[in-house]
């Protein structure tokens, strides 16, 4: 008895509510920048890795943090058009969208566009949380949030009554991460009754 009122107050002190945030984008839209990114910001004592070793996504990355109580785990998917097909596998799980757009890359916007409205018409993503970014705005002629926003904010149809929120941001300086940041978070936590968290014990 006394065993598991403690070890119940003890699991009280230790266990953090979990997410999963899945990180999207087409390649080179700065993924791998970001995720760095928003780790340096939002880590205590987070030595940066070498910037030399960031490369463009293959694969998989990974990272987590901790803010407000939560821990937010995050997968940075690789954007590779051979790999879009895995990305379907991830959404049941997760319980936000980070959409990187490189708001430098004019040529491509259009195709950004069209990746994002594949990305959020599927089922599995229905009443997630949506935070585009539109990255790059360190660049002096790269497109503002002004011109990013009615692009994606056209298909409100496949948006539908999910939160979804077009910020600029720089990925290289770091300007704005934390704004997103915290912004997805309250989404999250709101939307907590529709995509519980996982619990788990501080490892
Ligand atoms: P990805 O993971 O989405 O494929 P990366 O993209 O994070 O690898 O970034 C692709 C390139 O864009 C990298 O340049 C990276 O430095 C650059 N980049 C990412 N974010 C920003 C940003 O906010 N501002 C600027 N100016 N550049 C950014 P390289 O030259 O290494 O290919």
């Amino acid at each position: 008895m006394m065993y598991s009122l403690l070890y119940g107050f003890y699991k009280y002190l230790v266990q953090k509510d979990e997410y999963c945030v899945l990180i999207l984008g087409l390649d080179d839209a700065g993924k791998t920048t970001y995720l760095e990114a928003a780790k340096m910001k939002l880590t205590k004592n987070y030595s940066a890795i070498n910037p030399l070793k960031i490369t463009t996504t293959v694969g998989l990355n990974i990272g987590r943090i901790e803010v407000n109580g939560i821990r937010l785990n995050f997968w940075d998917l690789g954007g590779q058009t051979e790999l879009q097909s895995l990305w379907d596998k991830y959404y049941a799980e997760s319980h936000a969208v980070i959409y990187i757009v490189d708001s430098s890359d004019r040529d491509r916007i259009d195709e950004s566009k069209e990746t994002f409205d594949k990305v959020i018409a599927s089922e599995n993503l229905k009443g997630v949380p949506l935070l585009v970014l539109a990255n790059k705005q360190d660049i002096p002629e790269c497109m503002g949030v002004r011109e990013v926003k009615p692009i994606f904010n056209k298909n409100a149809h496949l948006i539908g009554k999910r939160d979804c929120m077009v910020m600029p941001v720089s990925a290289l300086t770091g300007e704005g991460v934390d704004e997103g940041i915290r912004w997805l978070v309250d989404c999250i936590k709101r939307n907590s009754f529709l995509r519980p968290p996982r619990n788990q014990e501080e490892s």
